[in-house]
């Protein structure tokens, strides 16, 4: 009887606690932030993590980040207004600035417009059991020779957007390996053995390096946004 008043009054307290967190301390997943704009022009729109115009997600907890873009001076203003299953019906106001929002997102169609010119200014998404995988972007390694390159498609990578990435690395060389570091990344290839590997990685915001450890000229660098 005693444990278990114990474990009550430990609840009520673990509660209390979640509800006092404020948004900006919560860990937040990169695949669960949503960027929302509005504004200057007659432009509305709600992005994922990797810059995609949101148009089906997984049902769940998201953070959205929203930038009034309104110029005043103009004499238009503008808002963003979110509304959906869940009793979600969440809005800014008028004033230019950042908002954010937590919300929970259950299976439906949701609805964001800007209230002042709702017939100009909206669009949809859909959210639901089913969705699709996380858009995950092939890349490919190659060390060899006296080269180092990663690649996307034909072109080396100098920038890329954050996200999942599937990196299939060739190590050609017997004398170098391929290394990739950067925020929450470090991932590397023996430098004496050959072979081919596929690395599945996420990839944050920040700069990342890729380079042989044999040979530290044997280096390249990009960005990720
Ligand atoms: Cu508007």
């Amino acid at each position: 009887m005693r444990q278990i008043r114990m474990s009550l009054v430990m609840l009520v307290v673990g509660l209390a606690a979640a509800v006092l967190v404020p948004a900006s301390a919560r860990p937040q997943s990169t695949s669960n932030e949503l960027t929302g704009a509005v504004g200057p022009g007659f432009t509305i729109s709600l992005r994922d993590a990797n810059g995609n115009l949101v148009s089906h997600l997984a049902h769940g907890a998201y953070h959205i980040t929203v930038q009034n873009l309104s110029d005043p001076a103009t004499g238009v203003v503008h808002n963003f207004h979110l509304t959906g299953p869940g009793g979600v019906d969440l809005a800014t106001t008028a004033d230019p600035g950042t908002t954010t929002f937590d919300v929970t997102l259950v299976d439906g169609t949701y609805r964001y417009q800007c209230d002042f010119h709702p017939l100009q200014m909206h669009k949809t998404f859909t959210v639901g059991i089913g969705a699709p995988p996380p858009i995950v972007t092939k890349l490919t390694g190659r060390v060899a020779g006296n080269s180092i390159t990663l690649k996307k498609g034909t072109a080396i990578v100098k920038s890329l957007r954050r996200g999942q990435y599937s990196i299939v690395v060739n190590d050609a060389s017997a004398k170098d390996n391929f290394h990739l570091k950067g925020p929450g990344v470090s991932k590397k290839t023996s430098v004496p053995k050959r072979g081919k590997t596929t690395w599945t990685l996420t990839l944050r915001a920040g700069k990342y390096t890729y380079f042989s450890d044999a040979h530290h000229k044997l280096k390249r660098a990009f960005s990720v946004r």
